[in-house]
């Protein structure tokens, strides 16, 4: 396992980076411009990765969960499952790239959780915080990026890819209005309850808006990923 997250990712080894929200908040778009902007200006790797999956086991875990071969089981068996998949996922690829000094970028992680089968899905936080110990541990986020956006909106986005291609709802995508509703909420009474890792961004913006807000906290939060210069350059990079 990692040691406890330090503020300087040079000292600390790896940055862990995770990107949570509603459906459609845009964050996959989100990741994939941090990562490029990373790799052009802080000379550090960047891992991308998702959950539920980011290693082989956890991703063959992740089509049982979008199929909703788990749903009949209830919430808790869903979270078990959620955290069987990231239990192999933290200890083949996250804490290994994490000790390689590299910055990982992570699309939805613990907070998904504590919103999904937690506050939506009605599982008590008690069982949320005694999974999140002791299959986390102290692989914690350093920065936490909630892409907020109103669920309607967010939905119409992705019945919009959807259509684009020929995919339909996935297990959570289906669910009721209120279903996401409550997730929004509980994803920003997370960022109100821990403001020292997670930031919030407003996803209603067009993309490159979004891009901004993103780089703009990325690089208040942890200035050593994004300095002024890109690492071996000679001139300034742009600014956030
Ligand atoms: N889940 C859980 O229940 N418990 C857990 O512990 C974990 C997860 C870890 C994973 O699904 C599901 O697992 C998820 C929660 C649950 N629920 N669902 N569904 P997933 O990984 O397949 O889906 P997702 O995480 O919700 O991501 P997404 O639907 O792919 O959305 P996104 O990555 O946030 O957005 P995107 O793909 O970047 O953009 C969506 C569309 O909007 C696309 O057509 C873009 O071109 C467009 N877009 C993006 N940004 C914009 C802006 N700014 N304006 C306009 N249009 C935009």
């Amino acid at each position: 396992m990692t040691g406890p997250r330090l503020a300087d990712p040079a000292a600390a080894g790896g940055t862990f980076i995770t990107f949570e929200g509603g459906e459609g908040a845009g964050k996959s778009t989100q990741i994939a411009r941090l990562a490029a902007t990373l790799r052009a200006r802080s000379g550090r790797p960047v891992c991308v990765t998702r959950e539920p999956g980011g290693s082989p086991r956890a991703e063959e875990i992740r089509a049982a969960l979008l199929d909703g071969v788990a749903k009949p089981y209830g919430p808790f068996a869903e979270a078990l499952l959620f955290s069987a998949a990231r239990i192999d996922h933290l200890d083949r690829l996250i804490r290994p790239a994490l000790r390689r000094g590299e910055t990982v970028l992570c699309d939805r992680f613990i907070d998904s959780t504590r919103a999904y089968q937690g506050a939506a899905g009605g599982l008590g936080p008690g069982i949320v915080d005694a999974l999140e110990r002791v299959v986390v541990g102290p692989t914690r986020p350093d920065l936490t990026l909630i892409l907020d956006l109103a669920p309607e909106s967010g939905l119409a986005r992705a019945a919009g890819r959807g259509a684009r291609t020929g995919q339909g709802a996935d297990r959570f995508e289906a669910e009721a209005l209120d279903f996401h509703v409550r997730l929004r909420e509980s994803f920003l009474a997370i960022a109100g309850a821990e403001p020292d890792r997670c930031a919030v961004i407003d996803a209603s913006r067009d993309p490159d808006a979004v891009e901004a807000a993103v780089r703009a906290a990325v690089a208040s939060r942890l200035p050593a990923l994004l300095p002024d210069r890109p690492a071996g350059a000679g001139r300034s990079g742009d600014a956030a």
